[in-house]
């Protein structure tokens, strides 16, 4: 009978640790949800969601405005996701800029975490550094990449 309280005790820390977790899903889940309700014509793809404001700018522009909104540029991660990019695209009629370039290396495509790429949906011919000038990449209506100068202004769109 002695210690049925102490274990009573346990249970509930593990309770409250369990509901923590879950609340810590539930909000981040919610914040997520909360991006597309304010810039509607949002993509939800699992866990990730894609939202434009419309803005365009250069890929430095781009990509603070995505962190500042606690987020990142958008880096389609397999063929779900670049239809949903290219989706966006197709609703603006307007190329967006990934979070992807080979700035670091010339030919050496990376994330802005400095990892490789592991999908890629390059056009054909693609990426040709065009007169050695462009190491960013664009998205197409028919949801092609091309690499591009980053100092060209494309749509912004984020990921979060
Ligand atoms: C051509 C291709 C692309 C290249 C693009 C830019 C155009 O596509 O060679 O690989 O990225 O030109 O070089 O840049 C400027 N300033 O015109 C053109 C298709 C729209
Ligand atoms: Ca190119």
């Amino acid at each position: 009978k002695g210690d049925s309280g102490l274990s009573e005790v346990n249970l509930m820390k593990k309770q409250v640790s369990d509901l923590e977790g879950q609340l810590r899903a539930l909000q981040a889940s919610f914040s997520k949800y909360q991006k597309v309700a304010a810039f509607p014509g949002g993509r939800i793809v699992g866990n990730k969601v894609f939202v434009t404001s419309g803005y365009e700018g250069t890929f430095d522009d781009l990509k603070q405005k995505c962190l500042q909104a606690g987020g990142q540029l958008a880096a389609p991660k397999n063929a779900a996701e670049n239809t949903a990019v290219q989706q966006i695209v197709v609703q603006h009629n307007k190329s967006v800029f990934l979070g992807v370039t080979d700035i670091q290396t010339e030919g050496k495509f990376r994330y802005l975490n400095g990892d490789a790429i592991v999908y890629s949906n390059w056009l054909q011919g693609e990426p040709n550094n065009e007169k050695g000038r462009e190491n960013c990449v664009e998205v197409y209506v028919n949801g092609k990449w091309n690499d591009r100068a980053c100092g060209e202004k494309r749509l912004i769109l984020c990921e979060f």
